[in-house]
């Protein structure tokens, strides 16, 4: 890390201030080519000057100074807080650059914590992810884990693996020691416990994965039943067009709308039929693929109309693919209630549970609609302020594996093999959690982890 690097480390829009970030040997120097001041930059300091290059004032500004190790790199990194206009910002950046610096990749100041020990690879990523959260559930966790809660599980659990190991290692290495002897038995119990803790922490990314994604909602049902209409009522828009005319929907419209502490992504999507309209067929097409991809289904039937043949076979593909639904009879204002019972009675029949009754234009039953979804995904029971949650697919795969590991070396004691290959699947193991932290991971992942970070951070 020989370079010194810079980049903007504010959004590039019109505001108030944006920081020009450097880290690097050089950063120091290059600050003092280009800015004076009445004071000297002093660590841990900020000050007031002007930003002047080939003998023009450029900006007027506050410099602060953070000296290696102590700083978010462990390198000496100077910032430049200048006045947020997107020209003057990148003039700044161009004179810091000629001044000798490099422009920084997306994610190399974390990049270069990582390496330099200011934090964990699961730290690095919780900086990602409190920079992308859309919830306040989403940047809670991600504060949580960027304090370390989730390294931390991480170190308990690998030190009692990593204790067994070792204690193997010596009976079989030194077998002259009088060293007392691992029980198959203690060994079993152990990796049993390290597998329930394992398995806990991976439970709750069935939670995680949507604070981090969202949950993606499809909102499915023949032409005309008011799809469109839900969907604006639920952004509070008028995002998609809706008119009388059944067909109107030709292609998905998505939109996301936040949902108590979590989002919904939800497509609208053609009305399903039976078409020789080739526009409208592929749009039929698309609405039945989407189902490959959802979460969850709001299946919209119009009471006006009534349940048909169609209806079922939608149903029933959904129920037969194992995704989450919920049955929603629209358009209750001009029901009949012969009709709704009707519907009722055929739902209940075929085994569809507590369906919701609404009408889009009246505003009726989209709160209970909005609670019903709750329910369904139990979000209101998550306590992330006690529990640690994971929200990331890398460590979710990660801590299956390590469970598969413990699964097999407990194979291997079970068929009474000897304790070293017994052993070899612990070091997997412990070597697999330790991806999580970056204590054992290859330059390929911490690339491909850092590149998602925006640039000037
Ligand atoms: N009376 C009544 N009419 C509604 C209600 N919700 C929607 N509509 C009307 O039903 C018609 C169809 O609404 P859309 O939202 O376009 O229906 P859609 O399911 O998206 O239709 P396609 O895009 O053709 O599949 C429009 O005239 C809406 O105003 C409701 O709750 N009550
Ligand atoms: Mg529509």
């Amino acid at each position: 890390m020989s370079t010194t690097i810079a980049a903007i480390g504010t959004a590039l829009s019109n505001s108030g201030i944006s920081i020009i970030r450097i880290s690097g040997k050089d950063s120091l120097n290059i600050v003092n080519k280009i800015f004076t001041s009445s004071s000297k930059l002093e660590p841990n300091h900020i000050i007031y000057g002007k930003i002047v290059y080939k003998g023009e004032i450029l900006d007027n500004v506050l410099v602060s100074y953070f000296k290696a190790p102590h700083s978010y790199t462990g390198e000496d990194i100077c910032e430049i807080n200048c006045h947020g206009g997107t020209q003057i910002t990148k003039d700044i950046l161009e004179v810091v650059l000629e001044s000798g610096a490099t422009l920084a990749e997306p994610g190399e100041f974390s990049k270069r914590a990582f390496l330099n020990g200011k934090m964990d690879l699961s730290q690095a990523e919780a900086v990602i992810n409190l920079i992308n959260a859309k919830t306040r559930t989403e940047s809670r966790i991600a504060a949580k884990n960027m304090e370390g809660d989730l390294s931390k599980k991480i170190r308990e659990l690998r030190e009692e693996l990593v204790e067994l190991m070792a204690h193997i290692e010596v009976s079989v290495d030194y077998p002259e020691y009088d060293y007392e002897e691992v029980e198959p038995k203690s060994i079993i119990s152990l990796l049993d416990r390290k597998s329930s803790e394992i398995q806990h922490i991976l439970d709750t990314y069935e939670h995680g994965k949507y604070i981090k994604n969202g949950i993606n909602v499809a909102i499915l049902g023949k032409p005309n039943v008011g799809k469109s209409s839900l969907l604006n009522k639920l952004a509070n828009y008028e995002k998609a067009i809706v008119t009388d005319i059944p067909g109107t929907t030709r292609d998905i419209v998505e939109e996301t709308i936040n949902l108590g502490n979590i989002v919904l992504n939800i497509s609208d999507t053609a009305g399903i039929r039976d078409t020789d309209d080739i526009i409208e067929k592929i749009g039929v097409e698309k609405s039945l693929k989407i189902l490959e991809e959802v979460d969850l289904v709001l299946y919209l039937i119009n009471g006006e109309d009534g349940l048909s043949k169609e209806d079922f076979e939608i149903l029933s593909k959904i129920e037969n693919k194992g995704i989450k639904y919920i049955a929603v009879i629209n358009k209750m204002d001009i029901t009949e209630k012969m009709i709704l019972d009707a519907i009722l009675d055929e739902l209940k029949q075929k085994g569809i549970k507590k369906p919701v009754c609404i009408s889009v234009q009246e505003n009726k039953g989209i709160d209970e609609l909005k609670n019903a979804i709750i329910n369904l995904f139990n979000i209101s029971d998550l306590d992330y302020s006690h529990e640690l949650i994971i929200t990331n697919e890398r460590h979710k795969d990660l801590l299956k594996k390590s469970i598969n590991y413990l699964n097999d070396a407990k194979k291997e004691i079970n068929l009474g093999q000897p304790i070293d290959i017994v052993s070899i699947y612990i070091k997997k193991c412990t070597k697999t959690l330790g991806e999580i932290i970056g204590a054992d991971v290859t330059q390929d992942i911490i690339a491909k982890i850092f590149e998602k970070f925006c640039l000037g951070k």
